[in-house]
């Protein structure tokens, strides 16, 4: 992003984050995840970010480590959710056509801490959003303690979406998949990238071994990371609900996230892609 300081040479005390804290620093920006046949938005995620008092913007890779390490990640978190769920319900109010969820970042030390299901209760019922609208998206880390499958298990009962953010980044274990129903399954950007490669020439199979991992186990595929127009064909091709990416928006202000993606590849006629969207958002229960 433009403007944005990156993670090298950045170093934050806690200190530092709880001035910025005090001054209410850190804000959402907000990306759209959108339905990979019918290029409709099916969801937003907001982005952490914080402007420093120098104005240049800092990205979260350098703040949430520290904010986790430091105790502060449940009220950077906080600065974010309420404006994020507040934007996206005023946007799209529960009595309009388009009602597209909102995805928060939750950290697996917030999944562990006791107030994580009376706090998201409090956000979508503040803001206005029913909780099948809210997605918790999860690092594949928090499936290692039962005691965040329980949490997990709860907030889903109560009508929260769980998504697994960057799935089969780093180490993977496929069978924890098994201990948690999942709602979506966002394919780490890793994936796409490799799709590009012309050594091992085995990417084009695994990415469509993992979208269909995902619908076996129930769960809306959401390809993260996609940059170019044949990248978003090739997601389509392989089979992915879904995709999210610089290609289809940049991270920014919601008024700029777009209900529908101009430009998407293939584009269909405008009855079979409303046709589409509303099997996806059927399927999602939304
Ligand atoms: O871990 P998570 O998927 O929540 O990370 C999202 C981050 O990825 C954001 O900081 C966002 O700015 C960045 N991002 C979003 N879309 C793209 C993309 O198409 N390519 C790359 N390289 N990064 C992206
Ligand atoms: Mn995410």
């Amino acid at each position: 992003m433009s403007g944005a300081t990156g993670g090298a040479g950045r170093a934050v005390d806690a200190a530092e984050l709880r001035r910025a804290l005090d001054d209410a620093e850190f804000f959402p920006v907000f990306q759209g995840v959108y339905d990979a046949t019918a290029g409709i938005l099916l969801g937003v995620e907001a982005l952490a970010r914080w402007r420093g008092p120098d104005g240049r913007l800092v990205l979260p890779d350098v703040f949430i480590p520290a904010a986790e390490e430091s105790g502060l990640i449940g009220q950077v978190s906080r600065q974010i959710w309420g404006p994020a769920a507040r934007a996206v319900a005023a946007r799209w109010p529960g009595s309009g056509a388009l009602q597209p969820w909102l995805s928060i970042n939750v950290s697996p030390v917030q999944v562990l801490g006791t107030s994580l299901v009376g706090e998201v209760q409090r956000l979508a019922a503040d803001a206005g959003l029913v909780p099948e609208r809210l997605v918790l998206e999860l690092t594949e880390g928090v499936l290692v303690a039962p005691e965040s499958i329980e949490v997990l298990t709860a907030l889903r009962e109560l009508g929260f979406r769980v998504a697994i953010d960057d799935f089969g980044k780093g180490w993977s274990s496929l069978s924890r998949l098994n201990s948690l129903p999942l709602d979506i399954l966002k394919v780490d950007r890793d994936f796409v990238v490799d799709l590009g490669l012309s050594r091992g020439g085995n990417a084009h199979a695994i990415l469509r071994a993992v979208v269909a991992l995902g619908r076996a186990v129930g769960a809306v595929t959401v390809i993260e990371g996609v940059e170019q127009a044949w990248q978003c064909s090739d997601v389509k091709r392989l089979g992915g609900d879904a995709v999210q990416g610089y290609y289809l928006g940049r991270p920014g202000p919601l008024q700029e996230v777009s209900a529908v993606v101009r430009g998407a590849p293939e584009e269909d006629g405008s009855a079979s892609r409303r046709a589409a969207s509303a099997r996806l958002l059927r399927d999602t229960a939304l």
